[in-house]
């Protein structure tokens, strides 16, 4: 391949659950661009919330395929039309939501060779899906599957020894069963499975592309030793299945050119390489450059996760999950998940706080550390950590008695607190103890939630000077791959982040705060644990 010397840009993108983003880097990292599509503002035709469609079950969620291919378009002609210098770009790759799935019904890769630029993609591409409506990692509506797969694999342990989590609702592999025994059609017609990852490198390539290692960590269906698909796994999902998936990659590898229809319609150089795109938890961990035991990640976006580095794997049969690493192809990383994130915080703003972060933000000002003993659990949606359908709110006072509401202040600090002890509770039971912490996410622009963070896992904060970093991990992987491929063999991730900017202090813990959220963890615990067995 030529080595073209203008082509000194790399390009991040993130399909996330609410919004399509782009960050592009130059070769020192220094961010020189930065677009983005939100779903439900930019695309109302699709009538989505958050994103997504939920099913009247309130255990299904899915969202239009077609809407992503047109949040492509759109972004990237956004760019253009901001001059950004997209006949720079030497390498794209990026992140998708994890988990979620995208149907493409045979006869689809030839839609798909043949683009033509005349037409925008979603003209092209409407009838290519056999099952137009993905099932995202929202969707909880799976439980008998994964009650099945533990069933045939041995149990949750062994199911988490081979996938690295045990079976849960989100994970492809049991939305692909649920698929295979509820809508037959949909699957026999299905000529490949892609995740959100492989699906928008798909646009850009014009073909199929592979999954990569780390995302297909998340699907119930992945050997993360062998990194290859466990045929135990694949046999009791559904038949034909390795087939319709193809074979995971490396993250760092190259899926191909760019097609010639994004050369033509937006000025791309032919030679532009697609890197193999990732989930965002790995893109962020990527972007947030955790490589030691201890870095802590905190991702306060739609969903929130805690993760980190990990370099040796103890899948657990109860929670947390662990994939394979997406820039160190020999080490791993772990993730806590939490579907009551960011919409859930919102709620309690519109509910206690006039629908003002300000306000709220006051309200946190205002109260004392561990909130005088009151305690509450927030299941806006049906949670993943720990595992509770059901929804609704519960509360208990100081000494422990359930109780019908809070006052506004109180039920602020609550939503707040809860998470955070949460988040230290179940991710010390996977192994991950923070002694730094990397606040990321469209909440860590709020300097009071950072501020209890750090208060209750008792370390500092540290901020990027922009929240997303998955887009941002996403450029960064792209000039890794892209060196990766030039040389002719793995380099290591650390050689390419020699010039990356230093991150910021954003909070300090206070160290009484840090003692009385320690000594409420063992009852936030017992709480927990009653609400469990009462149901919310
Ligand atoms: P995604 O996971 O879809 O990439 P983002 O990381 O962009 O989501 O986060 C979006 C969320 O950030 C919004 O739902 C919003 O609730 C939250 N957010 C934005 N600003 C603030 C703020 N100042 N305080 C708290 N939350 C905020
Ligand atoms: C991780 C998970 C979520 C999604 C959000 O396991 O389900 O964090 O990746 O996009």
């Amino acid at each position: 391949m030529k080595n073209r010397k203008h082509l000194n840009y790399f390009f991040g993108l993130d399909s996330s659950t609410q919004s399509l983003k782009a960050t592009i880097i130059d070769s020192q990292l220094k961010v020189v661009a930065e677009c983005s599509v939100n779903f439900d503002s930019d695309l109302p035709k699709y009538n989505t919330t958050g994103g997504v469609h939920r099913g009247k079950d309130g255990l299904t969620v899915t969202a239009p395929a077609l809407m992503w291919v047109e949040a492509l378009d759109l972004l990237l002609k956004r760019m253009k039309k901001k001059h950004i210098p997209l006949n720079r770009i030497a390498a794209i790759t990026g992140s998708g939501q994890q988990h979620g799935s995208v149907w493409f019904k045979k006869g689809a890769r030839q839609a798909l060779r043949h683009l033509t630029d005349g037409m925008t993609l979603s003209e092209q591409l409407k009838h290519i899906f056999s099952v137009k409506d993905s099932p995202v990692w929202m969707d909880s509506s799976t439980t008998k599957q994964c009650k099945q797969r533990e069933k045939a694999m041995g149990g949750p342990q062994a199911v988490a020894d081979i996938t690295g989590s045990r079976a849960y609702e989100r994970f492809t592999g049991n939305q692909i069963a649920k698929m295979y025994q509820k809508n037959r059609t949909g699957y026999n017609c299905t000529e490949r499975i892609a995740l959100v990852s492989s699906f928008i490198p798909t646009l850009l390539t014009g073909d199929y592309v592979p999954i990569d290692v780390s995302d297909g960590s998340g699907m119930n269906l992945m050997d993360i030793s062998s990194r290859k698909w466990s045929k135990k796994a694949l046999d009791c999902t559904a038949p034909g299945l390795s087939a319709k998936l193809g074979k995971p990659e490396l993250s760092h590898k190259v899926a191909g050119n760019i097609h010639s229809y994004f050369v033509e319609r937006y000025g791309f150089d032919a030679d532009c390489l697609i890197i193999v795109f990732s989930g965002d938890n790995p893109n962020s961990l990527a972007g947030l450059r955790l490589q030691r035991p201890g870095d802590l990640a905190v991702s306060l976006g739609t969903s929130d996760t805690v993760f980190g580095f990990l370099s040796k794997p103890v899948p657990s049969a109860s929670e947390g999950h662990i994939f394979v690493n997406p820039v160190d192809p020999k080490a791993y990383m772990a993730l806590v998940c939490y579907k009551n994130g960011s919409l859930t915080r919102e709620h309690v703003r519109d509910d206690s706080a006039d629908g003002s972060w300000e306000k709220f933000n006051k309200y946190l000002k205002r109260g004392k550390s561990g909130n005088s003993g009151n305690i509450g659990f927030y299941i806006n949606e049906p949670e993943i950590t720990p595992p509770i359908l059901t929804t609704g709110i519960t509360r208990y006072d100081s000494a422990g008695r359930r109780v019908k509401s809070f006052p506004p202040a109180v039920e602020v600090r609550a939503v707040v607190e809860g998470q955070f002890l949460s988040m230290r509770l179940h991710g010390e039971n996977i192994g991950l103890k923070a002694r730094n912490i990397l606040a990321t996410g469209g909440a860590s622009a709020n300097k009071g939630i950072l501020k209890i963070m750090a208060d209750v896992f008792g370390v500092p904060v540290y901020v990027a000077r922009q929240t997303s970093s998955a887009s941002l991990g996403a450029a960064y992987r792209a000039l890794h791959g892209w060196i990766c491929n030039r040389g002719g063999k793995y380099v290591p991730y650390s050689k390419i982040l020699l010039a990356a900017p230093p991150f910021k202090k954003a909070a300090v813990p206070d160290k009484k705060a840090f003692a009385i959220y320690s000594s409420m963890l063992k009852k936030y615990a017992e709480l927990e644990n009653k609400m469990m067995v009462q149901g919310a």
